[in-house]
């Protein structure tokens, strides 16, 4: 079956009003909305599967309030240098064998060295030779070093604006909001994918969540890729102690991105752990087809694969296929059966 999609919701023009209008939409007609627009693009019964690996731990000299890799914050983590190719191959046969079909390696970097760059795209040529999609996520990236990166081979790159440019500089002070829109251009102009979005339970307004989705669905192209991670927290960060968000906010925030980004892939990602079963088949059912797959994060802990393979089939979603997420319109090419979930655990 294919479903014949409609180009013509595909906006670059939203305001923050008819954002804000959106998020204060009675809640069932915000779902029914979200699932119209999902259907007309995707496979409703789809979820695609990326697994990440930290491949260069903490002493980053940034200082995300968020993150447990800042040096800035004492939080137990150890830090590890540059992992070795053969490491990071064995990794990503891992990932695939269990089902994901991107595999993503996140560097605690303010930017990279160029002498890791060089080491970094080893390892991306290494993993596409695996059959797999490549992403990185290194930090900042002038246009020179996306070029090399995308020369490599890299599909995509992940750089997120994390919240609204207000609220940014109360959870990052050692770069600003255009350094981050910067790297976005550079990683664009080289012809890579890009993957981009943000962290709710932060302490953030209704506003900033909104400021952020309509900056991101005003970027010149949409992001492909649009992560929405509930925050982790954790001990030693300022924000170990936030408190998660409203579920039915946060399923909001999921909504609303589908709604604006109608072809793009939109990822229930970090903060699944403290998730029930059931906030997560909320965020399927209004259009979140993409999730971290795999025990681990970058430093904290993600569902059991077996965990998501019971809950796939439960609701009866399909891991998606490489070619039926070419572009973005499902062509149901994907597995028969949620026990199709490959995996040895
Ligand atoms: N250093 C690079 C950078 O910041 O762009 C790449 C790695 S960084 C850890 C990747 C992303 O992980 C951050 O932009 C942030 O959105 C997310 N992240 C980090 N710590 C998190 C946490 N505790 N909870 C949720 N998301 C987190
Ligand atoms: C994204 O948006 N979330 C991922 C990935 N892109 C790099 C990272 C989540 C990190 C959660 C905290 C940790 O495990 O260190
Ligand atoms: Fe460094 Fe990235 Fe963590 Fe910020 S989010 S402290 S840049 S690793």
């Amino acid at each position: 079956m294919s479903i014949a999609p409609d180009r013509t919701d595909i906006r670059h023009d939203w305001t923050p009003a008819e954002v804000g209008a959106l998020f204060q939409m009675p809640f069932s007609d915000l779902v029914h909305q979200a699932q119209t627009v999902h259907r007309a693009h995707f496979d409703a019964n789809q979820v695609q599967l990326s697994t990440l690996l930290n491949i260069k731990t903490g002493a980053c000299p940034e200082d995300c309030a968020y993150c447990p890799q800042s040096v800035r914050y004492d939080t137990g983590l150890e830090r590890e240098a540059l992992m070795d190719l053969d490491e990071v191959l064995t990794q990503a046969r891992a990932a695939r064998q269990r089902g994901a079909t991107r595999f993503c390696m996140g560097a605690a970097w303010r930017s990279p060295k160029d002498k890791d760059l060089a080491t970094v795209c080893e390892m991306v040529q290494g993993v596409k030779a695996l059959g797999l999609e490549t992403c990185a996520t290194l930090g900042m990236v002038s246009t020179e070093q996306a070029q090399t990166l995308k020369n490599a081979g890299l599909d995509y790159y992940n750089h997120n604006l994390d919240t609204s440019e207000a609220y940014y500089k109360e959870i990052i002070t050692t770069r600003t909001y255009d350094d981050r829109l910067e790297t976005l251009s550079a990683v664009r102009a080289a012809g890579m994918k890009v993957c981009c979005g943000g962290i709710i339970g932060m302490g953030e307004s209704l506003e900033d969540r909104m400021q952020l989705l309509v900056t991101l669905a005003n970027l010149p192209t949409h992001p492909e890729s649009v992560p929405i991670n509930q925050l982790v927290p954790v001990a030693g960060t300022p924000l170990a102690d936030q408190a998660p968000p409203d579920v039915f906010e946060f399923v909001r925030t999921i909504a609303v991105a589908r709604i604006l980004m109608p072809r793009s892939f939109v990822r229930l990602s970090a903060g699944r752990e403290d998730m029930s079963d059931e906030m997560q088949a909320l965020c399927f059912l209004v259009g979140a087809n993409s999730i971290f797959y795999g025990e681990k994060l970058l430093t904290t802990p993600n569902p059991q694969s077996d965990r998501d393979r019971v809950l796939f089939t439960r609701l009866g979603i399909t891991p998606m296929q490489e070619d039926a997420k070419e572009n973005g319109v499902a062509e149901s090419t994907c597995c028969d059966t949620p026990s199709q979930l490959t995996g040895s655990a």
